[in-house]
């Protein structure tokens, strides 16, 4: 973005002169961007000299069977469930076809942009040239200009929609850039606030469940027992953005809050992707040192041990502009990725090696990253900031993952059906449908997050114990409301505006649609349409769970604590297939909503936001909680019969 400063203050006086454009009679619109989002302002015509990376993701073969592929391997009715696929077969599976691959280089040179010029992906599923703003506006018959964020004062180079040949566009799954304007990153999904008691001791016992979650009231309340394998493979996959742990704080953590103790030695498995850190400082310089980390990985460990921890540090924490969106993740794991339908996004995903000041400056890592069976992610961003074919290109993604046997778990967020951002908005909502959707401080339609929209991951919402109840008192809806509702926590849930409603879910999201409407609640505040992928799926403790940051002890809340306490019993079920023989799990979903009785279901309480009580919790499956808390033995049945 500073660059673009540069290349704007040099150029910026030169008059516009008008380019030729195609005869736009052949084209039909492919993507379209209505108005500047909030905080960028349309500047001037873009000058025509300034040079461009063009980047055309080609359609992949077979996508629209997805759904399909994904089932075959994961519905506890399929023959050939737990049969998961090589990377191999993935590729292949889903590689363009040749007349993909051909239709768009004879569109390109027909314009003047010589093969020459074109490069190709290794899987050739994606075709990068630089050419001139010129070019490329003939290229997509549209206009480009300078915008401006008004918080920093960046420009980028943009255009509101553009425009693909007819024969040429079943070819194109999208083109960059062109509509992209947002720059986000990951957003940690915990309760910031760390209030609790501190330091914390005498709160063992079950009696102490209500102010203290320890691991022994979780064993008790999901009936299961400390992990008692460790199988080669299995290790527990965490993945943290620009949140560092600070190691040391593990040995206190361990030392109190593990039984059996875990010894004082043990450290995660330490991955680092981008530049990703450490956090070894000492006490007085533990700088980017954060308590979602720490949160994350106690709580895993707490659950699994003997198995280990790997922790995947992702990104360099400099670039926080554009720390993206899981994508530099996927791309150390899948080099594939890296390429695949046009690669990564500019200014939503951060460039390696990165120009910042301090930044890392090796390559963005693509591939060499282990794949884990499961992966617990404390992360989240905002479906509407984020371009709908940028969704659906990672959603894809994580389709892959499942069919290679990978669990992948997102925390469902913190804010209800409303939607904390990371720039500035008080819980923001959506602005209503004829002028949106756009994300708006003032707006009142409730606002999904991503990617647990996608219906390939598993999204996980938050429960408590109730205030001075018991272990057996029955957990309820988590609700911490505050006066500022930027502080409010409650779990996220509800309908995709991007994603259309998954087989698997599809009799318990209309089970709850019809039986209990939310009758005030209109397609105006929420897709109601009864197609749409609904969340979360399940739901855990995420109160009071006890997380040691540097050098202290708070009962820390999320639905970032939620998460890796399902990853880390996730991670026991693949120990217990493992011990007999078996395959990792790998997608979930299908086999939970097949086997509501292994849940505890939560009937009390409720997720509001945007100026309502958002979704209410029901009999089976609901917005706010999805099927329940997990029952440790009748998972560890029904996966056991599986083969
Ligand atoms: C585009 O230009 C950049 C900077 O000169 C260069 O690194 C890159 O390889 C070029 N890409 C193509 C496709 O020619
Ligand atoms: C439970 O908490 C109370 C109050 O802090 C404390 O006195 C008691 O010892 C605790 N129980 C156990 C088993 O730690
Ligand atoms: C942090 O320091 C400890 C002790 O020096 C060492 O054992 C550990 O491997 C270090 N962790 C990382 C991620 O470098
Ligand atoms: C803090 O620790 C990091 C990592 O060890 C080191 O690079 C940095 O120089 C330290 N900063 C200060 C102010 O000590
Ligand atoms: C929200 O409404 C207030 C008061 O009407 C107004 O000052 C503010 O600019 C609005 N915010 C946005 C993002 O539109
Ligand atoms: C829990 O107990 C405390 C102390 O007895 C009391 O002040 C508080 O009101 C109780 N909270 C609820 C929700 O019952
Ligand atoms: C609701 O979801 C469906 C299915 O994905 C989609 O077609 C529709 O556009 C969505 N409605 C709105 C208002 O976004
Ligand atoms: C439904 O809407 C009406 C009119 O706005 C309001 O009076 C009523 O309290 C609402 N009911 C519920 C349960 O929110
Ligand atoms: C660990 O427990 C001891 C004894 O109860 C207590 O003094 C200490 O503060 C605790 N440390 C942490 C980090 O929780
Ligand atoms: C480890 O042991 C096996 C065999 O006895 C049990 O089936 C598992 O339930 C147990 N694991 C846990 C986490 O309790």
């Amino acid at each position: 973005m500073r660059a673009s400063i540069l290349v704007l203050a040099a150029v910026c006086s030169v008059p516009y002169f008008a380019v030729p454009t195609a005869d736009p009679r052949h084209f039909v619109l492919h993507e379209k961007r209505d108005g500047a989002p909030h905080q960028w302002a349309k500047r001037t015509r873009a000058h025509p000299d300034e040079v461009l990376p063009v980047r055309i993701g080609l359609t992949q073969s077979n996508l629209h069977r997805a759904e399909e592929y994904i089932l075959d391997v994961s519905d506890p009715r399929s023959p050939n469930f737990g049969k998961h696929w090589s990377a191999e077969k993935v590729a292949n599976v889903f590689a363009p076809a040749k007349k993909t691959h051909d239709g768009v280089v004879d569109w390109l040179v027909s314009y003047g942009i010589d093969a020459s010029r074109h490069t190709y992906s290794t899987g050739r599923n994606w075709i990068q040239v630089n050419a001139t703003v010129a070019e490329t506006e003939k290229l997509f018959n549209t206009e480009y200009h300078y915008y401006e964020h008004e918080l920093s004062g960046g420009y980028r180079i943009a255009c509101d929609e553009y425009h693909l040949p007819q024969n040429v566009r079943e070819h194109v799954d999208f083109a960059m850039p062109t509509i992209q304007l947002e720059g986000m990153r990951p957003i940690p999904n915990l309760l910031p606030k760390l209030a609790a008691p501190s330091p914390i001791t005498n709160l063992n016992g079950l009696e102490n469940c209500s102010t203290l979650v320890t691991i022994e009231c979780l064993r008790a309340l999901y009936q299961f027992g400390a992990g008692n394998t460790s199988a080669p493979g299995n290790e527990i996959g965490i993945g943290e953005w620009a949140d560092f742990l600070y190691e040391p704080d593990l040995v206190l953590f361990f030392k109190n809050f593990t039984t059996p103790q875990i010894p004082a030695d043990v450290v995660p498995d330490f991955i680092s992707i981008d530049g990703g850190q450490t956090g070894n400082f000492s006490y007085d310089n533990a700088t980017g040192a954060g308590v979602e980390s720490a949160l994350d990985v106690m709580t895993a460990y707490s659950i699994i041990w003997p198995q280990q921890v790997r922790l995947y540090q992702v990104g360099d924490g400099v670039n926080v502009d554009s720390v993206g969106t899981f994508n530099i993740f996927l791309d150390a794991l899948d080099a594939s990725y890296c390429t695949y339908l046009g690669g990564d996004q500019p200014y939503v995903d951060p460039a390696y090696p990165d120009p910042n000041e301090g930044g890392y400056t090796g390559p963005l890592q693509c591939g060499g990253a282990p794949i884990s069976n499961v992966f617990s992610f404390s992360y989240n961003q905002i479906e509407a900031a984020l371009p709908v074919s940028y969704q659906q290109r990672q959603c894809n993604e994580w389709m892959k993952m499942g069919l290679q046997g990978v669990s992948v778990l997102f925390a469902s967020g913190d804010s209800g059906v409303a939607n904390r951002y990371n720039s500035g908005y008080p819980n923001s909502c959506l602005t209503p449908p004829e002028v949106g959707p756009y994300v708006d401080s003032n707006g009142t339609r409730f606002s999904p997050s991503f990617p647990t929209n996608c219906p390939w991951i598993t999204a996980v919402g938050a429960t408590q114990i109730p205030a001075n109840g018991t272990i057996s008192s029955g957990e309820i809806a988590v609700a911490e409301p505050n006066v500022d509702p930027k502080e409010d926590y409650y779990s996220g849930g509800g309908f995709s505006n991007v994603f259309p409603l998954p087989s698997y879910q599809s009799d318990a999201v209309t089970n709850y649609l019809t039986k209990y409407p939310p009758y005030n609640y209109t397609s105006d505040i929420f897709n109601n349409s009864g197609n749409a992928r609904a969340y979360p799926d399940v739901a855990a403790i995420g109160l009071k769970i006890p997380t040691t940051y540097l050098g202290y002890t708070y009962g820390v809340g999320g639905t970032s604590a939620s998460t890796p306490i399902w990853g880390g019993i996730v991670t026991l079920l693949n120990e217990a297939r493992i011990a007999a023989g078996k395959g990792p799990i790998g997608f979930l979903n299908p086999t939970l909503y097949a086997n509501p009785d292994a849940f505890n279901d939560i009937t009390s309480g409720g997720n509001p936001g945007c100026g309502t009580k958002g979704f209410d919790c029901q009999p089976g499956w609901d917005p706010v909680t999805g099927l329940g808390s997990p029952i440790y033995p009748k998972l560890e049945e029904i996966f056991l019969s599986l083969p």
